[in-house]
């Protein structure tokens, strides 16, 4: 809804012979000319959307300490199991690398981002970003104090500004990390009351996340209000069909690899594997969140892929939190879709850079609807890719979080059947079709 009306909005405000005329805004002592519709639009739509923006990167690094924390510190059972620990987390770690370099090597075939042409692109980076790289806001912020200037600054853009920039996003990862190690190692009755009230902090976090994508519909509005009027050129939102056309085809790819793999180490047919996950993928579809879907992905998985509940009950929780193997896609693909759309060219480097990022950044994504896109400012900050460009993609961000939040739920079950083969714990499915399911038999 908030793209449509985002859109129409500013297309009829252009077909109106008011928003049409041009006038002239001075900008570092030069004249530049405007039509009405777009000052109208910078001034008093597109803040918000920079705020919505803000907000997301505002909550970025405390989504960091907070998950990963939590979850570095929950690992404290793994050393119960270490059988099965260090096999789940390499496993999952491994799905994830193969992920974000599928998606870096589809992203960077079809190069969605080269579509857009010249003058667009000098749109975009002079509405976006003062050079590649700089933070996007400062850049906006420094070419024109709209009225709602002081309403715009209120929402910071990083909560640890004082101490650094949002290109340190990695020291603050690995410092959470850091963090959640001492926290194993500090002795129970030290730790419980710090780990308490990071499992606090988290859930904190994760309602703050919900109450900023309650606001995604004015949010989106006004990024795609601000879009239309900037660039009203067709190409960018081609250039979007193809992005979305990249993040889908490796989702797929993904989807595909599991049936593959689960099939080689357990033989259990593609048919099989995926008719016992399905329903936990439609819920994971439908409402965006790993975690909401984790009770039933535990249930499929154990009822009907015939993994033991010693298993399921320790790598399905942790799958959910730190596996997101279509988020870590979406984000690589993301990143360098928005990186060509501003006419950078990243070296083979700064993509491994990436691969490094996305694969950290999908492991601090928590398990809700929107954190994949938040977290994204991790892995563009780190590349100094403009972040502004998440006003490129936020509008289409929503269907593809519910794709990629299935495959992140497929995957998790996929590596689940691969520990309970690997350790011995792998039955037939208690269930075996339909009717026993459904109880009719
Ligand atoms: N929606 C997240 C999840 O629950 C994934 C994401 O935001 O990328 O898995």
């Amino acid at each position: 809804i908030g793209m449509g009306a985002g859109v129409l909005f500013s297309l009829i405000l252009l077909m109106t012979p008011w928003g049409s005329a041009m006038t002239t805004i001075s900008v570092a002592g030069e004249e530049i000319p405007i039509s009405n519709a777009e000052l109208f639009v910078r001034h008093w739509i597109k803040p918000f959307g920079s705020m919505f923006i803000n907000a997301l990167k505002l909550i970025a690094v405390p989504l960091i300490l907070a998950s990963l924390i939590k979850g570095v510190s929950d690992l404290k059972d793994i050393s119960k199991l270490s059988k099965m620990g260090l096999r789940t987390i390499l496993t999952y770690l491994a799905t994830t690398i193969i992920a974000v370099s599928i998606g870096l090597i589809i992203v960077n075939i079809i190069q969605p981002g080269k579509t857009i042409t010249s003058e667009t692109r000098e749109n975009l980076i002079e509405n976006y970003s003062g050079e590649a790289g700089k933070s996007i806001d400062s850049a906006a912020k420094q070419k024109e104090n709209g009225p709602l200037r002081a309403l715009e600054d209120l929402i910071p853009d990083n909560i640890f500004n004082a101490a650094s920039d949002n290109g340190n996003m990695l020291q603050v990862i690995v410092f959470a990390i850091f963090f959640g190690i001492g926290l194993i190692l500090i002795p129970k009755d030290k730790s419980g009351p710090v780990k308490a009230f990071f499992d606090g902090f988290n859930e904190v976090i994760l309602k703050l996340i919900d109450l900023i994508m309650l606001a995604a519909p004015i949010g989106v509005f006004a990024l795609l209000a601000g879009l239309v009027v900037e660039s009203p050129s067709k190409d960018l939102f081609i250039a979007l069909l193809w992005y979305a056309i990249c993040v889908i085809s490796g989702l797929l790819l993904m989807i595909l690899i599991y049936t593959f793999i689960v099939f080689l180490f357990t033989k259990r047919t593609p048919a099989n594997f995926l008719k016992g996950i399905s329903p936990a993928q439609l819920l994971a579809f439908s409402t965006s969140s790993s975690a909401a879907t984790l009770p039933v992905t535990m249930e499929r998985v154990e009822e009907h892929l015939g993994v033991k509940e010693e298993v399921t009950s320790f790598v399905l929780p942790i799958g959910a939190t730190i596996n997101m193997d279509g988020t870590s896609l979406y984000q690589a693909v993301a990143a360098i879709f928005i990186a060509q759309a501003f006419g950078m060219d990243l070296d083979l480097y700064a993509q491994l850079g990436i691969i490094a990022t996305a694969t950290l950044a999908s492991i601090g994504s928590a398990a809700v609807p929107g954190a994949g896109m938040v977290m994204l400012v991790i892995v563009l900050a780190q590349a100094g890719i403009p972040e502004a460009g998440l006003a490129l993609i936020f509008a289409i961000d929503r269907p593809l979080d519910m794709l990629r939040t299935t495959v992140n739920v497929t995957g998790d079950a996929a590596v689940s059947m691969l520990i309970a083969k690997s350790v011995d714990k792998l039955g037939d499915p208690q269930v075996k079709d339909w009717d026993d399911y459904y109880g009719k038999s």
